[in-house]
């Protein structure tokens, strides 16, 4: 019903009908960082709504999605609170409301002839406050009075400057979010560990910034642009885009992609070219942010006790696609999970060649009610991921029927079952060969036994001339048997054979990593390799005795205690050892040397340590990365202070070099 023609007993009614659905939708937002809706989709129903209410005023209650700023913050960080209140911003989704919006503003603000277009960075706000130029605290925005507090993990993003390069008292706000290639490297991470995958990276960069554990956000690569100051009393900028300038000055990352415009025109050219660009950025952005550049002008137009009323979001329209279902498609993964893909048309989706879409699991498609034969409206969840929105009943053959969730596994032809309750089906016949292809696949991969040249394609050949059937028959291969393969000559048999041959002698944390034991990633397996240095001792280890090391958790240890009481577990450690394969622990040096946040910091020690001395403080520091120097420079990135401190713990005050006590220092080796 058009907003024009609506009764206000019917825009009641729709109200009471959007609400709910809202309220769910918000929880699954910030509860728990899953919407099953698409940011577009809430925004146009928050919109509609907003727009029913705006007009009859009398339909409003207490408890509408619309009275609430944001979402509830219940995880255990502590609470922090905003004194000065982070604002939310108001949006259109057109070009006419746009200029609506510019032409009210022009009208009552003639003055009013800059315009400072911003990209609307897809990632999460925060507040970074400093005292004299350090950083003291950090924290989201929360419900904008209220957000949780992240200094630790703050401490751990590089684009977060410690020191600000004049030693002014000031909270700068901005956003903290994933780029597109860390997040596509994470959920391939994940997907390797047996984790479940972050639907985009918004989501990503929410469950990596609240983090009780900091270590976890470092490992994740966050990345910021700052954008806004609480109170301007220490700077000099009189615009927003000198703002920015100034707040480059300072030591923070901006986003260098604004522009004034001085009316419509230009700001449209600026929407326009992002629109086209956005998928070349290195980071997802749903929208432009324009905003009155004039600080005096700002201040003198003011705000609701929602949003400023001189700035607007333009949020792009979603890049959709309209393709049929030509099938549906199930694949045995690693661990048994069976998950459907559809496949589709080919279609242009946010700059790239679509034809597939992850259906997840067979709850999905019923919730859905995804046919074979249906058009579907399709779009990518963060810019990345192809998924399926809903089918079109317009467009729904008449002879459509619902679709029919498989009983059996298409590899080899077992009862597929659900575990306890996940929503997973799972094959969970051990012997299965598409499980066992994908195992071999992840036992030869890189960061496991790195087998060069044995990908999946060799991989599925092997299994299908019955040439292996677990990760132990590889080692049987011989060259004989190798040239008889696809375009595999003599070259290619010698050099798989001398993979396979170096590959025997890995040290333990590859093997482990690469039986593919759930939840345990390279770093948990390389941490209980070196803890007990051969296979024999990991197998005969209780689960408590695994949890009891730092870093490893009950759910890993569970996990690995499970894996190794397993007969057939037993058996292929037993073939493993037979031929030859190595399972003692011998590298000294991390596989993959982890980035710390130590890594190519400069660090001066000074004064006495209590509980360590200065030598063991250095090699530690060393160890993760550090260089450890004598003297307090401008390049020093880091000074540790023990008791009775002197020169150099001045000289790094007046340069305004980060100082820790020993304490801070020991919780942070000790992370
Ligand atoms: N500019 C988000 N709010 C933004 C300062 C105002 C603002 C944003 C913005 C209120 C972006 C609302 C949450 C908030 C800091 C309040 C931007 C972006 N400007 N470029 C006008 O890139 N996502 N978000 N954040 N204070």
């Amino acid at each position: 019903m058009p907003l024009e023609q609506i009764t206000e007993d019917q825009a009641r009614q729709e109200a009471e009908a959007i609400r709910p659905q809202l309220i769910k939708w918000g929880k699954e937002y910030y509860e728990q960082d899953s919407p099953s809706v698409q940011d577009a989709e809430y925004d146009q129903v928050y919109d509609r709504l907003t727009k029913l209410e705006e007009k009859y005023p009398g339909i409003v209650t207490a408890d509408s999605p619309t009275q609430r700023v944001g979402g509830s913050t219940d995880s255990e960080l502590n609470k922090v609170e905003h004194p000065i209140p982070m604002l939310s911003l108001g949006d259109v989704f057109s070009k006419e409301e746009l200029a609506e919006f510019i032409n009210r503003l022009q009208k009552e603000y003639p003055n009013d002839t800059e315009f400072n277009c911003e990209l609307k960075i897809d990632g999460l706000s925060i507040a970074l406050r400093y005292e004299a130029g350090k950083l003291v605290q950090a924290s989201t925005r929360g419900n904008g009075h209220i957000g949780e507090d992240i200094t630790k993990n703050a401490l751990t993003i590089k684009s977060i400057p410690q020191t600000l390069t004049r030693p002014i008292d000031i909270e700068v706000r901005g956003e903290c979010y994933m780029g597109k290639e860390e997040f596509l490297k994470l959920n391939e991470r994940r997907q390797n560990d047996g984790k479940s995958t972050f639907a985009n990276p918004r989501n990503a960069a929410a469950g990596s910034l609240r983090q009780l554990d900091a270590q976890v956000t470092a490992d994740r690569h966050l990345s910021t642009f700052m954008y806004n100051v609480a109170d301007y009393d220490d700077l000099q900028a009189t615009t927003q885009s000198g703002l920015l300038q100034e707040l480059k000055e300072l030591g923070f990352t901006v986003n260098e992609n604004s522009v004034v415009a001085h009316n419509m025109d230009e700001i449209n050219q600026y929407i326009d070219k992002y629109q086209e660009r956005r998928n070349d950025l290195a980071y997802g952005i749903d929208g432009i942010v324009i905003k009155t550049n004039s600080l005096a002008l700002q201040m003198e137009i003011g705000h609701t006790v929602k949003v400023p009323k001189w700035a607007i979001a333009y949020k792009f329209p979603p890049e959709i696609a309209k393709v049929k279902i030509l099938d549906i498609e199930w694949t045995v993964g690693r661990t048994g999970v069976v998950t459907p893909t559809a496949i589709m048309d080919k279609a242009k989706l946010a700059g790239t060649t679509v034809s597939r879409a992850s259906l997840h699991n067979p709850d999905y498609i019923e919730k859905k009610d995804i046919r074979i034969g249906d058009t579907v409206i399709l779009y990518k969840a963060g810019d990345i991921i192809p998924e399926v929105e809903r089918f079109l009943p317009e467009l729904r053959p008449a002879d459509s029927k619902p679709y029919q969730i498989p009983t059996d596994c298409p590899s080899c032809g077992a009862k597929l079952v659900h575990l306890d309750d996940e929503v997973a089906l799972r094959c969970i016949n051990p012997k299965c060969p598409a499980q066992l292809s994908e195992q071999v696949t992840h036992f030869a991969s890189r960061n496991a036994m790195d087998i060069d040249g044995l990908g999946p394609k060799l991989v599925a050949q092997l299994f299908d001339r019955k040439l292996i059937d677990d990760v132990a028959s590889l080692y049987k291969l011989n060259h004989d048997e190798l040239i008889e393969l696809d375009k595999f000559g003599e070259k290619s048999a010698d050099n798989l054979l001398k993979a396979l041959d170096d590959s025997r002698s890995n040290s333990l944390e590859r093997l482990l990593f690469g039986l593919g034991i759930r939840h345990v990633g390279g770093k948990a397996a390389r941490v209980i390799a070196e803890h007990f240095g051969n296979i024999q001792n990991i197998m005969k280890a209780t689960s408590e005795e695994i949890a009891a090391i730092d870093s490893i958790g009950g759910i890993i240890a569970d996990s690995v205690e499970t894996y190794f009481s397993d007969p057939n577990s037993q058996e292929l450690i037993n073939e493993l050892i037979a031929v030859g394969v190595n399972t003692e622990f011998k590298s000294t040096n991390p596989v993959v040397a982890e980035e710390t946040f130590f890594t190519g910091k400069r660090v001066v020690l000074t004064g006495k340590l209590i509980e360590m001395t200065r030598g063991t403080a250095a090699k530690w520091l060393e160890a993760h990365g550090a260089e450890v120097t004598g003297s307090v420079s401008k390049k020093t990135d880091l000074v540790i202070a023990g008791e009775a401190a002197g020169s150099k713990l001045a000289k790094a005050e007046k340069l305004n070099i980060p100082v820790w006590n020993e304490q801070k220092f020991k919780t942070e080796m000790e992370k």
